[in-house]
């Protein structure tokens, strides 16, 4: 039985991904962080058939103690600080976790043991203002946040350590995903939960920021298979996972109000708080590689 360990359990894509594995017969591990209080939302339907072992990327022991007493075969390296706008207002934990942390993780599989298989959870923030209309693997990076220069610097350390150590480390550049169990604070879900709420009557109405952006939006769902997909490879690579269609904010809007019958311009006040300081106005994948290798 292969063993997997997921850090970011308790995220959107680990209670995906753990899904996933289980159905292939895996063991999964899910590292968590402590907490005063458990945040096992997404996972508590998974309890019995996981193991759920405490560790946090900001401390390396943790993370090597982990690897000597469950042996995972695969590492999937999705723990991070992962809300862009957090990422200004803490941008310093932002590079130890979501950056310095891969190179803990990395260092940890360097030490105990280098055939283990990685996985990076890159992002298309690393494209940010983009260079080239659409993106693909060898587009170059222009991040416009804090949260956007560490996933840069994780994806260069996962290559670095594969090119150094002949570590499998493979660099996923997905674009964003959604689902009923994405955090209520990013846009998509912010959105649906307020249209839910409005039409109930116990809302009326919508603070957004920018209705202008554009994003490449795909299904969580789908993209946790790409991830293990990208580990069944027989060499670690770099590869673009999107589904090369984009929309705005204002027709995510449109169409999310309009399901329910109801007007977004009745409804959504654009309030500057929610504006960021720099903005990625455009993501748009080309996926061509991962279609045809993966
Ligand atoms: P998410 O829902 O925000 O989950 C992040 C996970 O990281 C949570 O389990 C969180 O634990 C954990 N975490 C945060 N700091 C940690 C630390 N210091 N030590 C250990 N764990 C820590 O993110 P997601 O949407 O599932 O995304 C998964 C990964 O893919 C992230 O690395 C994200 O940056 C990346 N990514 C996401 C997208 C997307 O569109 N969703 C696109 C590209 C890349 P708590 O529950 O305790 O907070
Ligand atoms: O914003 C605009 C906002 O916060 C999408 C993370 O998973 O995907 C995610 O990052 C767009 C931006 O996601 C509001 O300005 C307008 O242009 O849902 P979001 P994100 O920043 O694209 C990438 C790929 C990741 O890797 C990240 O980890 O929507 N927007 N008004 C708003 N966004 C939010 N959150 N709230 C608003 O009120």
């Amino acid at each position: 039985m292969p063993t997997a360990l997921i850090t970011g359990i308790t995220g959107q894509d680990g209670s995906y991904l753990a899904e996933l594995l289980l159905s292939k017969d895996y063991q999964v591990i899910g590292m968590a962080r402590r907490s005063s209080t458990v945040n096992y939302e997404r996972i508590n339907h998974l309890l019995d058939d996981i193991n759920v072992v405490q560790g946090d990327l900001h401390d390396q022991g943790s993370l090597l103690a982990i690897l000597e007493e469950h042996k995972p075969t695969e590492v999937y390296n999705l723990a991070a600080q992962s809300f862009v706008p957090a990422s200004w207002s803490q941008a310093v934990l932002t590079a130890e976790v979501t950056a310095l942390g891969v190179t803990r993780m990395l260092e940890a599989i360097r030490l105990f043991d280098r055939s283990i298989k990685f996985y990076q959870a890159s992002s298309s923030e690393m494209f940010g203002k983009v260079l080239e209309v659409p993106q693909k693997e060898d587009t170059p990076f222009y991040p416009r946040s804090p949260y956007g220069v560490a996933k840069v610097y994780g994806h260069w350390i996962s290559i670095n350590y594969r090119e150094s150590y002949d570590i499998f480390a493979t660099s996923g550049i997905l674009f964003n995903h959604e689902s009923p169990r994405r955090g209520l604070e990013f846009v998509t879900r912010k959105i649906t939960d307020a249209v839910a709420r409005i039409k109930l009557g116990l809302a009326s109405e919508l603070r957004l920021g920018n209705l202008d952006s554009r994003r490449d939006w795909g299904f969580a769902g789908d993209y946790v298979e790409a991830m293990w997909l990208m580990l069944q490879q027989e060499k670690a690579d770099n590869y673009v996972i999107g589904t090369g269609e984009t929309y705005s904010v204002r027709e995510f809007c449109e169409n999310a109000f309009g399901f329910v019958d109801l007007d977004y311009k009745d409804y959504v006040v654009q309030d500057p708080r929610f504006y960021r300081p720099a903005e990625v106005d455009l993501l748009i994948s080309d996926p061509s590689k991962a279609r045809e290798e993966l």
